[in-house]
């Protein structure tokens, strides 16, 4: 037996950790991601970044609650002077503030976004189980499609370097090249998915663009390349005959797909996903289960049980399947899908009893779905062993002490009303800046992981 596989039979050795990107203080609307319907939809809305952090906090509790591993990843900087600086704006915070309002206010935006919150996007991780050099290998994602969230590109970096320093468990990659020919979006459009008897395990990589046109959407943009789904998985060292390349479907990218996350997820041996959601899809899925020696089980929904538009309404493929401490599993989903009565009743009646969920738990996540953001782009999915869990540098793995000490933070800090012209005023803005570093230092993590503004 190789030591590939060898390890992936043992399922006891690791444990699932979703590190969930805490919501920063400058979290507000902006509709700067085309393609993503909600992003658009609640474009200059009035935000309430203490009841999104709030909303965030409350899901990791639920996760703790259950006996799930979970760790945080905090908020970036913002705004982000020293990217304001490096375009040529000068003199005093104030100063600088107002001209960028006054000359560029959806710049103003961009460079505060709070977007590093959808940690699904911070990175592609594959487990030391998985990988030729028998480390957790952890690629950042460049995010180059929107120049909001490829700011955020560099201190991930940083900040993983930090936190997973020990050389000995963890490989991070540099980002891909800054260039649209290797567009990466992380995690969001990764899927590892080991058979259900743990015998061998594949790695599908999902991307919305490649070389021929006329596979490409047409309103759209395709978020992730081939090339750069390609140069990931050979950067996390994984074997070759462990990676499947599989095409969203455009039409879906059309109506709103704009990560795989939106319309298929995995837990374990499970597969759930829309049955518009790959190119070629049932090819592709005969492939998948060969992979696995036939041990994989697929609920596939069609289109005549839940729209594609309905499925980027609700979210429901955004949720997280997740094996809890009493062993039962259980599905976190937005609260979206339990509005609507035909979501909830597919739920119940399909994917409850497929799934074998001991419960469907519906959570508020309203802030951040209004930036098209559910439960699952939230988290970042790492499989971790006892040793490698050790590893890890700065108190970011959580308890319910931790959260009651993170909400104090936001609670004291965050405002609970946030639009674009606030951003222009440093007042308000230097109290986002004083909230992060708080966070900073309850987490243990050194304030020269945050950049300068001078
Ligand atoms: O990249 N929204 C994010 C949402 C990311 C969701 N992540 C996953 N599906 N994994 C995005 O489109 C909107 C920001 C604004 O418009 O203000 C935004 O960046």
């Amino acid at each position: 037996m190789s030591q590939i596989t060898a390890a992936v039979n043992n399922p006891i050795a690791r444990k699932e950790v979703n590190f969930d990107g805490l919501v920063g203080p400058s979290h507000h609307y902006a509709g700067l991601s085309p393609g993503n319907l909600a992003s658009a939809l609640h474009a200059q809305s009035v935000s309430n970044p203490k009841a999104a952090a709030l909303q965030g906090l409350e899901k990791m509790a639920w996760m703790v609650s259950q006996g799930i591993p979970q760790g945080v990843f905090p908020p970036q900087l913002r705004p982000n002077f020293p990217l304001l600086y490096d375009l040529g704006f000068k003199g005093s915070p104030q100063k600088v503030l107002e001209k960028v309002y006054k000359s560029a206010p959806q710049l103003l935006s961009m460079v505060s976004s709070a977007s590093s919150m959808w940690a699904a996007n911070a990175a592609t991780v594959a487990p030391s189980s998985d990988t030729e050099n028998g480390k957790v290998c952890i690629t950042p994602a460049n995010l180059v499609s929107n120049f909001h969230r490829s700011t955020e590109a560099a201190a991930t970096e940083n900040l993983f370097r930090y936190v997973f320093s020990d050389q000995h468990y963890f490989q991070i990659n540099k980002p891909l090249p800054s260039a649209s020919h290797f567009s990466d979006e992380g995690a969001a459009n990764h899927m590892r998915i080991p058979a259900t008897d743990f015998h061998s395990v594949q790695h599908v990589f999902v991307y919305g663009a490649q070389e021929n046109p006329a596979q490409a959407p047409n309103h759209f943009p395709a978020r992730q390349t081939l090339d750069a789904s390609h140069a990931v998985a050979r950067l996390n060292c994984l074997p070759e005959n462990n990676v499947q390349f599989f095409q969203q479907l455009p039409m879906a990218v059309d109506k709103g797909v704009f990560h795989n996350d939106v319309i298929a997820l995995s837990h374990k041996g499970l597969l759930l996903c829309h049955q518009h959601s790959f190119v070629a899809q049932q090819q592709k899925l005969r492939e998948l289960k060969q992979g696995l020696g036939h041990s994989l089980a697929v609920i596939e929904i069609q289109e005549q049980q839940l729209s594609l538009e309905q499925a980027v309404g609700c979210y429901l493929f955004n949720s997280q399947i997740v094996t809890c401490g009493d062993g039962q599993t259980r599905m976190l989903l937005p609260m979206e899908c339990a509005k609507q009565g035909a979501v909830k009743q597919l739920l119940e009646d399909h994917v409850q009893p497929q799934a074998q969920l001991a419960e469907l738990k519906f959570m508020d996540l309203q802030q951040s779905m209004r930036n098209g953001g559910g439960p699952a782009c939230l988290r970042l999915r790492m499989d971790l062993t006892e040793g490698e869990l050790g590893a890890i540098q700065g108190k970011v793995l959580l308890d319910q002490e931790r959260i009651a000490e993170l909400k104090k933070r936001v609670d004291q800090y965050y405002p609970d009303r946030l639009t674009v012209k606030d951003l222009s005023d440093w007042g308000v803005a230097r109290g986002l800046i004083e909230a992060v570093e708080a966070i900073y230092q309850l987490l243990d993590l050194p304030q020269n992981l945050i950049p300068n503004i001078e």
